[in-house]
């Protein structure tokens, strides 16, 4: 009975002391200290690339590796049929500078030229930069179907779906490594 008696002491006098640390912690959240607001601000710093991660190399380029690089949003390694739509409708309205729903050569080349910048990150731009953007005036001739000089949605859609179908070689709706490196 004593015993019992000295461990029920013994945990009211801990309830006290939690009582008290919670009472410090809320003290401390209703006014943090320079430190704690600095330490605060460099987590967010280091958590943002995480949350704006987007594509690893948002350019892509030839081949199973590059068309997942360029397309796997969230970087998981696959690049579901609504990742690879979200990511090329985000693109056409970040091109169309003029706002006219549809792209001209040069936003549709400007708009690439700037992920082959954010892809090379700093590096020299060198011969294959040159060729990249060269493919791009390239690709836009070949995306606009009835060759009007307008690159609409509905044009790019048609395409990237027939791009999307050949990529899935196992055609399971997705596209990751179990599909192969072609060619
Ligand atoms: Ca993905
Ligand atoms: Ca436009
Ligand atoms: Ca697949």
């Amino acid at each position: 009975m004593q015993q019992q008696k000295t461990t029920h002491g013994a945990r009211a006098s801990r309830l006290a002391i939690g009582a008290m640390v919670a009472a410090m912690m809320a003290a401390c959240t209703s006014a943090p200290p320079p430190a704690a607001q600095q330490s605060a601000t460099q987590q967010s710093a280091t958590q943002q690339p995480t949350a704006a991660a987007g594509p690893a190399a948002p350019a892509g380029g030839h081949g199973l590796s590059a068309f997942i690089g360029g397309f796997d949003a969230n970087r998981d390694g696959v690049v579901t049929r609504q990742e690879y739509d979200a990511v090329r409708t985000q693109r056409f309205t970040a091109a169309d500078t003029n706002h006219d729903g549809v792209l001209g050569e040069d936003e549709y080349v400007a708009e690439f030229a700037g992920r082959l910048q954010q892809q090379y990150a700093g590096r020299a731009q060198d011969d294959k930069y040159a060729g990249s953007i060269k493919q791009a005036h390239v690709r836009f001739k070949i995306l606009d179907t009835d060759h009007d000089g307008k690159l609409t949605l509905t044009e790019e859609n048609a395409i990237a779906g027939k791009t999307f179908q050949r990529t899935d070689t196992n055609g399971d709706g997705k596209i990751d490594q179990a599909d192969g490196e072609k060619k």
